[in-house]
């Protein structure tokens, strides 16, 4: 690749290839040992980024390549690498790959590494089949030149890509359907880039509704009416539930890579303003909540909080809205930064900036909505905000790599209210009190760790109604595990967990099987979870019935493509886990 200043045009037809290294992962063929899941993890989505024409620097120091070499290169390295080494290659999770850094290794150094991996976390990506011996060559060629550079993505980008389908005139001033919306649930359909609507009480799919690639997340308004989608390339769905049928009715794409969106919950604000965050540009946007017109583009670019060096690309990782202050908090990953955004006078934008710690990833609120907890996922620690005083309030420490998608309340029958995460990279589960009232002694600390199946947990569920802890497993590398879930009674958590073989229930053929995500119904009786296999495979969701922990239901056939995350609406508009 050897012509300065030049756009890299190729790619764009392999429109699908991002999500390559996400089927292996749904397929159980990512096969690294343990040690190695939060970096499978990282890597699992791919990244957009991979179709993305580039701007280019020559290094006439490093080995030569082909511009189709070049282009291989940068496709894989946005699948598998961009995860953890970052979109510059200025290092995240992973270590930085410059070229100051990587000239001076050189290709054999680097050939080896790349083949056999690292006992700090670096997959080996040769040894494992996942890479040839011939790819192996080229991407320790491909980190020794200069890292192209994704263009840049504002107003202009946005305001173009930005569709309101039916205005808000136009739309009902009533529900027009008969669904029990309450009980309705979002499923993500990754690989499908749809999503389907779940009737809670029927278990039968209501509609399906086309959204961007590799959907990630929904979430709802205050008022119940309007869902969010988000996909990894960046594409809003704004969802009108009152529709005869639930369809989008505006649509924004803010970025080239992303995956969180939220709207405001501020008395006095519900529906009326929306945030999503990207992670390429790093920066987030805030819009009309009922049309996603963009207003007012933030960027995150800055200082880490330790040690308080400039980080080009701090990625948007998850966004809550305050319920104390008319106020977005948005978590910036490689900086450690919790931006509280106030909304209410986008012409003299105030944020409260809080320094918690880096690597800032998922989390949720405590029982009482007033603290936010939220995993600093490889700095192995838990920052909780105060929303009300706009404080940090602690940083915990915990177990290895927290992800506690948004957490799990429940009352600790000896430490009372508390939050819990499982781990990515080990078996505990941390319960951290909340209560800095009645239970002062235990706040902001973990009174209680328990153990689960094993490693490779994502998320953790329970409901205000129930007391079982659901624990998912699924990325441990045994496939007992990861295809079944472990169940805990709250009110005797020193008697260990059942395991629920969830994988066996939904009768599938061959698959990765994957269980995530549990999600309560909204009368908290009934625990959904994700079986989640490759897209060319059968997937399913099964229901479990809170009570009996026996099979309620199977939810299955041709539509249910790779499900992953499920929301309820009325859990989700409440912020109830
Ligand atoms: Fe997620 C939440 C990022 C991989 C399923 N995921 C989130 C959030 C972030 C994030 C920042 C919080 C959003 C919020 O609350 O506003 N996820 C990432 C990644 O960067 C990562 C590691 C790699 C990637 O390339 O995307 C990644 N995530 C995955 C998966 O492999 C999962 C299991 C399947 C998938 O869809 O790819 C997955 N992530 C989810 C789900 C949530 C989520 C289901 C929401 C959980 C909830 O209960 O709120």
């Amino acid at each position: 690749m050897n012509h300065a200043n030049k756009r890299i045009t190729g790619l764009l037809a392999l429109a699908v290839l991002p999500f390559v290294a996400g089927a292996a992962l749904a397929q159980g063929t990512a096969g690294h040992g343990s040690g190695k899941m939060e970096t499978i993890y990282e890597s699992s989505g791919g990244s957009p980024l991979a179709n993305e024409p580039m701007h280019q620097n020559v290094n006439p120091k490093a080995p030569p390549m082909t511009e189709a070499e070049f282009n291989r290169g940068k496709e894989i390295y946005f699948q598998r690498c961009a995860g953890c080494h970052g979109v510059l290659r200025k290092g995240a999770t992973g270590k930085p790959l410059t070229p100051d850094i990587t000239l001076d290794r050189g290709s054999d150094y680097l050939k080896v590494f790349i083949n056999y991996g690292s006992p700090a976390g670096m997959p080996n990506w040769g040894t494992s089949g996942e890479l040839t011996e011939a790819e192996v060559d080229l991407m320790a060629r491909y980190v020794q030149q200069e890292p192209p550079t994704p263009p840049e993505y504002g107003m202009k980008e946005m305001e173009a890509s930005w569709k309101v389908l039916v205005p808000p005139g136009k739309r009902p001033t009533r529900q027009m359907n008969k669904l029990n919306l309450k009980n309705l649930f979002s499923v993500t359909l990754r690989d499908a880039g749809k999503i389907a609507l779940i009737d809670g009480d029927s278990k039968k799919i209501v509609t399906i509704v086309k959204t961007g690639y590799a959907v990630h997340i929904s979430r709802m308004s205050a008022s119940g009416r309007y869902l969010f989608v988000i996909g990894r390339d960046a594409k809003i769905d704004l969802i009108d539930l009152w529709l005869p049928t639930p369809a989008t009715v505006a649509e924004i794409k803010i970025g080239l890579e992303a995956r969180s969106v939220e709207t405001s919950k501020y008395k006095g604000y519900e529906d009326k303003v929306a945030v999503a965050g990207s992670y390429w540009p790093p920066q987030f946007v805030i819009m009309d909540g009922d049309t996603l017109k963009p207003r007012k583009i933030v960027s995150t670019r800055g200082m880490t909080v330790d040690p308080q060096e400039y980080h080009p690309e701090p990625r948007v990782a998850s966004i809550v809205a305050s319920h104390y202050h008319p106020e977005f908090l948005v978590n910036a990953k490689e900086t450690g930064k919790i931006y509280m955004v106030d909304y209410s006078d986008l012409d003299n934008l105030k944020m409260t900036v809080i320094d918690a710690a880096r690597f800032l990833h998922d989390g949720g609120f405590d029982s009482t909505g007033r603290y936010m907890m939220v995993a600093a996922n490889a700095s192995n620690k838990i920052a909780v905000v105060d929303t009300k005083e706009d404080k940090l309030a602690a940083l915990v420490d915990v177990g290895k790599t927290p992800h506690p998608g948004r957490g799990a309340n429940f009352i600790d029958p000896k430490f009372g209210p508390v939050w819990a995460t499982s781990h990515l990279g080990d078996e505990t589960i941390s319960l951290i009190g909340t209560d800095p009232v009645k239970h002062k002694q235990y706040a902001w600390k973990v009174v209680r760790t328990i153990t689960g199946q094993g490693g490779g947990s994502l998320f953790i569920k329970t409901h205000p109604k129930s007391s079982n802890l659901w624990v998912d497993t699924p990325l441990n590398p045994d496939a007992a595990l990861s295809q079944s879930v472990a169940v805990f009674d709250i009110n005797h958590l020193d008697k260990g967990f059942t395991v629920l073989p969830i994988g066996e229930w939904a009768k599938l053929g061959e698959g990765a099987k994957r269980i995530v995500q549990p999600e309560y119904n909204a009368a908290g009786d009934e625990v959904w979870f994700s079986v989640w296999s490759a897209k060319d495979k059968e997937s399913a969701i099964v229901v479990v019935d809170d009570k009996t922990r026996t099979l309620k239901a199977v939810i299955k056939g041709p539509e249910i493509v790779t499900p992953t995350g499920k929301f309820n609406v009325y859990n989700t508009q409440h912020d109830i886990y």
